[in-house]
């Protein structure tokens, strides 16, 4: 009985210190679910900004000049940096490392559904590094408020990074659109094959959202999925019509009433089907993990006995 009092007066402690902004640190006390909850979406978030360079990381040989080489090169290593930032901030909630990988590798833990999307074509990294970028930028912002202070930190740093990235995406963009025919097709091939996945990156409707309830009361998410990709889609059209593409949504139009555009509807099939493990490269994105982490085996066995030798008082000399 005591024991059950003293957890509602913790969890109502709890909710004060959220409802009055502070942030909470690991080693404060806080509800397991909020724990768990937050273990989830931060290692999705890590997950899938490692898996994120695989479509990119593609290109990295192919990348049509040296500048454009040295650039992309910069961007798939900052992405590999926020992973980093991001399963520390989720190791601070007492999971380990391994833990976390071996959800990703089973299918307990998703990434991110636009990187099991093919990179077909050159105009592809721009429309990755424009989209796909501005997407996480929308969301991160808002982001850098969330209630667990480690994530929100490891967010502020990473917000300045993606803009860099959102940047040299939309300037590939650009150069293809001041280009030959070809190159402006290639442009708009991207744009049709990236957009609608790239607002099936705000996850389901708010009335779908299994989780956003209980997070927006706990400041895990600060946004909603709904209002998050309306800001999105607002900025991009615009975007896409300063420099001459044609953004595939026949529903699209500006609604002078309500301040923002229209559009159409989420092939929502087509998201749950990527969503559970089935969408273009899906498998292919998974084995190419797993084969990497297998290969790294050996720079973490000999990470864990240097660190062991660090640790270990010298001999004392007779
Ligand atoms: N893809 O209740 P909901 C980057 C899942 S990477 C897959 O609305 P929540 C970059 C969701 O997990 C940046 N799954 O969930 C990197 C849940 O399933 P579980 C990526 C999705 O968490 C390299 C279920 O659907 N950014 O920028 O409240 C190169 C129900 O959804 C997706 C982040 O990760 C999806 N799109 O809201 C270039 C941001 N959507 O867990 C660029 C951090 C939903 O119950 N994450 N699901 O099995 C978030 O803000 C939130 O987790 C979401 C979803 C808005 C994504």
């Amino acid at each position: 009985m005591r024991d059950s009092i003293a957890m509602v007066s913790n969890e109502q402690n709890f909710q004060s210190r959220i409802d009055a902004e502070e942030k909470v640190e690991p080693k404060d006390w806080m509800p397991e679910k909020y724990r768990q909850n937050l273990i989830r979406q931060i290692s999705q978030h890590a997950h899938s900004e490692v898996i994120g360079e695989q479509p990119e990381g593609k290109w990295i040989t192919r990348a049509p000049t040296l500048e454009r080489k040295a650039i992309l090169m910069a961007k798939v290593q900052d992405e590999a940096g926020h992973g980093l930032y991001l399963y520390a901030s989720a190791e601070t909630l007492g999971v380990t490392r391994d833990e976390l990988i071996d959800r990703l590798h089973t299918g307990a833990s998703k990434y991110a559904s636009i990187f099991n999307y093919p990179s077909l074509t050159w105009a592809d990294i721009g429309a990755i590094g424009w989209l796909v970028d501005s997407a996480a930028i929308v969301n991160q912002v808002s982001l850098q408020n969330t209630s667990y202070g480690p994530y929100a930190r490891a967010m502020v740093r990473i917000c300045k990074e993606e803009s860099f990235h959102q940047r040299q995406g939309y300037n590939i963009m650009m150069t293809l659109m001041q280009g030959a025919e070809l190159q402006q097709d290639m442009a708009q091939d991207a744009l049709n094959r990236w957009w609608w996945p790239s607002l099936m990156m705000f996850g389901p409707h708010d009335a779908e959202s299994a989780h956003s309830a209980q997070s927006m009361k706990w400041k895990i998410k600060r946004r909603s999925n709904d209002e998050l990709r309306q800001q999105f889609v607002d900025q991009a059209v615009q975007q896409a019509e300063a420099i001459g593409l044609t953004v595939p949504d026949p529903d699209l139009h500006w609604n002078e009433a309500r301040g923002h555009y229209d559009f159409g509807e989420i092939d929502w099939r087509e998201f749950q089907r990527v969503v559970s493990g089935n969408g273009p490269c899906n498998r292919q994105r998974l084995a190419h993990h797993v084969d990497a982490h297998k290969e790294g085996a050996w720079v973490r066995e000999a990470m864990a006995a240097f660190d062991a030798k660090q640790r270990t008082p010298p001999a004392e000399v007779a």
